[in-house]
């Protein structure tokens, strides 16, 4: 990218814009001049057919060498990288909820200084649904067998997860039946690297079947486990309002932003900054306003919903967030921060601050957090920061105007109390508009943003089209701050753009038509709404019954492979913005985007451009609703209230 006319073909928002021309004014490099040097990726690469396990490599399939040395041809190699994506995708995910269990542990032996468990409720009822006894017993006792049993979930060698038991009886007898229910997650990933090293498993399909199992291991496992935890010891969240974008920093600030995805950290910085000590040492400092803690990335979304934090942006923002001047320390954790951060960041007087040991960036300063005495190093990354306010070089800021209001935090117990209330919270009015045709059926659109694309705008104009056309769209991670920062997490617009049917059950029960669910790992959420709407009734008997489709319009993380595979195998279809890198193999390719529809009851489906794919979901619902025999036109009439009374709403 050259000049600064092009920035609105790369980013959606004003903000995005403003920075990115400032950037290119300040020959910054950022993600989009790297993508544009690297414009020429490799096909062998994009087709999957690129080798490299043995060292007899690395090899490529092409015509004139059908062949590896070793003999593999395009379909093996093809599905050994695809399971091995799958494979990355679910360890991250899985590895996150083995941190929390851990720190639950550690909290029900009280010997986790600053944590606690903040949801009483949660754990018992979490407790229940796992068989743990609760009756007469103390909260660390029930949390301490909780963990455990949580633990047991990654080592199980024989046993298949009992996470899965959640799922409906109809789908877990498919898995049963097909073979996929996941033994221990930590032994479906170890299984994966062994199966894809040179001389194990070459037959694609049976390496497809194992990406689809290990995929089930993070759904249902993993980042299941991950976002129970975190309800437990951080509390279920529950609408709250908020802002998202850049304009979220602030000129007479300390600006700390925090990145990455593990919530134990930012929670405990949450607590930290509103410190009165800390707040006068920042006035102290210069910073008038005091202190402004803001987050990208999903531990953005994980505070957000938790405390209203404010979303600074995705994770194309990033580096933007950095160019605006303002921010005093960028603090990292796990996943999607970007090694070019300190890079961008010494340009300016922001300090990259990485704190765990399993994720070190050259040029950050490394402060490992740990759990002993968390709050101690909290206080002195928030103290670090604002003694770099002193750094900040009033010359470079320029913060952009742009902001949205949204509102965040659909848990699927929010859900539930919004459709019902405290004494009848139920999916029951969800899928009765359902069944009488008000809504068609329900998305799920997830996911990042992809340097290769316009950033937020296949999710926004996708988003828009849905709702106009009666869909309830459910969105998380990196789509869910796309859509707040186009302003449509806030209820009232999402309304006026809503259509007649979706509108009316969202005015009815008072529910916005777009809900935040969550981070990446909460796409488990979505499962187990969808799971909510099976057992309520009158949507078949299994998820992949009932009119839903999943959607990841801009992903580029293996996270997301890995994601769309568990929904899949869930009986979900799956729209994908971009492909895959499996064009290589022709049989891979037609059973990721087609024959696995004989299995699972579901498929991949490449659809490149949003109103098609709008299109091709609005044709999806439809088909699962003839199935249902709910396809008939209702007569729109407004309810009243015995009406309402006698649709359970
Ligand atoms: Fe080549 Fe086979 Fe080694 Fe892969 S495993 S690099 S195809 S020889
Ligand atoms: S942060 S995995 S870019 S959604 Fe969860 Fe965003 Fe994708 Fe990372």
């Amino acid at each position: 990218m050259e000049n600064t006319t092009d920035v609105f073909q790369r980013v959606s928002d004003a903000a995005s814009a403003e920075m990115l021309e400032k950037a290119i004014s300040e020959c910054q490099d950022t993600c989009f001049t790297r993508a544009d040097a690297q414009k020429n990726q490799c096909g062998f690469g994009k087709a999957g057919v690129c080798c490299r396990i043995c060292h007899m490599g690395p090899c490529r399939i092409t015509p004139k060498a059908p062949k590896g040395i070793c003999g593999a041809n395009a379909d093996t190699i093809v599905a050994r990288n695809y399971l091995r994506e799958v494979s990355g995708g679910t360890a991250a995910h899985s590895d996150h909820g083995r941190h929390l269990v851990l720190l639950l542990k550690k909290v029900a032996e009280g010997k986790a200084n600053g944590y606690e468990i903040k949801d009483e409720k949660a754990l018992f009822y979490n407790a229940k649904l796992y068989g743990i006894e609760t009756e007469d017993r103390e909260t660390n006792a029930i949390a301490l067998d909780l963990a455990s049993l949580f633990m047991e979930e990654f080592s199980s060698q024989e046993n298949s997860l009992k996470t899965l038991e959640l799922a409906p009886q109809k789908r877990r007898s498919l898995w049963e039946q097909k073979g996929v229910l996941p033994k221990g997650i930590d032994r479906m990933v170890v299984e994966s690297m062994h199966r894809t090293t040179m001389g194990v498993d070459h037959d694609y399909k049976n390496l497809l079947m194992h990406a689809f199992r290990t995929s089930l291991a993070d759904g249902w496992g993993g980042a299941r486990v991950a976002s129970i935890t975190s309800d437990i010891l951080f509390g279920t969240p529950a609408p709250v309002k908020s802002t998202a974008n850049l304009g979220v920093l602030r000129a007479d600030t300390v600006n700390i932003l925090i990145h990455g995805h593990e919530p134990a950290l930012s929670e405990i910085l949450t607590v930290a900054v509103a410190d009165p000590e800390i707040m006068a040492y920042a006035k102290d400092a210069g910073a008038a306003g005091g202190i402004t803690l803001a987050g990208i990335c999903c531990t953005a979304n994980e505070i957000l919903m938790r405390h209203g934090v404010p979303v600074a942006g995705n994770v194309l923002q990033q580096e933007l967030a950095i160019v605006t001047g303002a921010v005093e320390a960028m603090i990292i954790d796990v996943q999607c921060c970007m090694p070019g951060l300190p890079d961008i960041a010494k340009n300016y007087h922001t300090e990259i601050i990485s704190t765990t040991d399993i994720a070190k960036t050259i040029g950050a300063t490394h402060i490992e957090v740990g759990h002993t005495n968390p709050m101690a190093a909290a206080r002195e990354l928030v103290k670090r920061a604002i003694d770099n306010f002193k750094r900040r070089d009033a010359a470079k800021v320029q913060i952009p105007k742009s902001k949205e209001p949204l509102v965040a935090g659909f848990s699927v117990d929010a859900i539930k109390y919004m459709l019902g209330g405290k004494y009848r919270a139920s999916f029951r009015p969800l899928n009765d508009a359902i069944i009488q045709g008000r809504i068609l059926g329900v998305a799920g659109i997830v996911g990042c943003n992809n340097a290769k694309m316009k950033a937020d705008d296949y999710v926004n104009v996708l988003t828009e089209e849905l709702v106009k056309r009666n869909v309830l769209v459910l969105q998380t991670g990196c789509a869910a701050i796309a859509s707040a920062k186009g302003g449509r997490l806030k209820p009232e617009t999402a309304l006026e753009l809503a259509g007649a049917g979706l509108r009316e059950v969202c005015e009815t029960v008072g529910m916005p038509p777009v809900l935040h669910m969550g981070s990446c790992v909460d796409n488990c959420r979505v499962l187990e709404a969808a799971t909510e709407v099976v057992a309520e009734g009158g949507l078949g008997d299994d998820l992949a019954s009932i009119p839903a489709v999943g959607v990841a319009p801009e992903w580029m993380s293996e996270k997301a492979i890995a994601i769309g595979c568990y929904f899949v195998a869930s009986g979900i279809d799956v729209i994908l913005g971009n492909p895959f890198y499996t064009s290589g193999s022709e049989n891979v390719n037609a059973y990721l985007h087609g024959g696995v529809k004989e299995d699972f009851g579901a498929c991949f489906h490449l659809i490149e451009t949003p109103m098609e794919a709008a299109d091709k979901i609005v044709e999806l619902l439809n088909a699962k609703r003839d199935k249902l025999g709910i396809n008939k036109k209702v007569e729109r009439k407004l309810l009243d209230m015995k009406d309402r009374r006698t649709h359970g709403m």
